[in-house]
């Protein structure tokens, strides 16, 4: 379904890759593409992305990671569509461990708990499984995404928010490093606080069943692609649970079963 060509022009896609990418950077929202460009298909909406990925690495910025999105129930019904997405995330969404992410550079910023994989080889799909993706893993670890959609409201469908680089927009992982086959990552247990409330729960088996399915997902998309996910990839695995709207002044802090803690403060 995603390998058609794109139905655009090279012109287009540039278009709107300046102006959702111009929105991020001057935090400003915007209406989805899909109004605009009702027929664009997912090859239109991943070159959109893809031309993102280029005008940040010709400012200079390095590719950190990937990350899969709407991959549990809670996400998809959040955001009322039906599969996984992907993106990727570079050195300038990065918040230090205990760091501080400044509020007016965002547009309505929330945050999501996830488990965060590091990978050690290179993975392939199509068909690329559970096991490959935990003989592949270096460790995994907790990490909390801030995500902020360009789009008013976060009202989206599926072709804008993958255009709109899965609404990636800063992420903090920290905690203990673990060894992937020592746990079971199916009812590894999170809780995100905020403010030193309880604000969302969950378990790692609300991502796909497993979160290393994320991952394998991730290699059968870039596969079909002619990519793999190269070692040494961090990929975040997607919101274990709906996400959560943050305010300047609030401390949001992720504890995971096992894996110790990760925060961030909102200025
Ligand atoms: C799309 C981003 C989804 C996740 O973990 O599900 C995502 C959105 O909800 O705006 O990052
Ligand atoms: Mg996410």
């Amino acid at each position: 379904m995603d390998l058609d060509a794109p139905s655009l022009d090279a012109a287009t896609i540039e278009a709107l890759a300046e102006r959702l990418e111009d929105c991020e950077l001057q935090a400003r929202d915007t209406l989805k593409i899909t109004l605009d460009h009702p027929r664009m298909n997912w090859a239109d909406a991943y070159a959109v992305q893809e031309a993102i990925r280029r005008r940040k690495v010709g400012r200079g910025a390095r590719i950190v990671g990937l990350k899969a999105g709407l991959t549990s129930f809670a996400k998809m019904r959040q955001m009322g569509v039906d599969s996984p997405i992907f993106g990727f995330l570079t050195d300038g969404f990065v918040v230090p461990d205990g760091g501080r992410c400044r509020h007016a550079e965002l547009i309505h910023p929330k945050v999501e708990p996830e488990l965060v994989f590091v990978t050690k080889a290179a993975l392939a799909g199509p068909g690329c499984t559970i096991a490959e993706v935990l003989a592949a893993t270096d460790f995994v670890l907790a990490g909390i995404e801030v995500i902020d959609s360009r789009y008013r409201d976060f009202k989206f469908d599926l072709k804008s928010v993958v255009a709109d680089n899965c609404s990636s927009s800063r992420f903090v992982v920290g905690g203990i490093m673990r060894d992937a086959r020592e746990l079971d990552l199916r009812t590894t247990g999170v809780v995100l606080e905020k403010n030193g409330e309880v604000v969302a729960l969950g378990a790692g088996a609300a991502v796909l069943g497993h979160p290393a399915n994320a991952v394998a997902m991730l290699a059968d998309h870039l596969g079909r692609r002619g990519q793999a996910i190269p070692a040494g990839t961090l990929i975040l695995t997607g919101g274990l649970t709906e996400a959560v709207a943050v305010q300047p002044g609030d401390h949001v802090a992720l504890h995971a079963q096992g894996m110790g803690c990760t925060s961030l403060t909102f200025v």
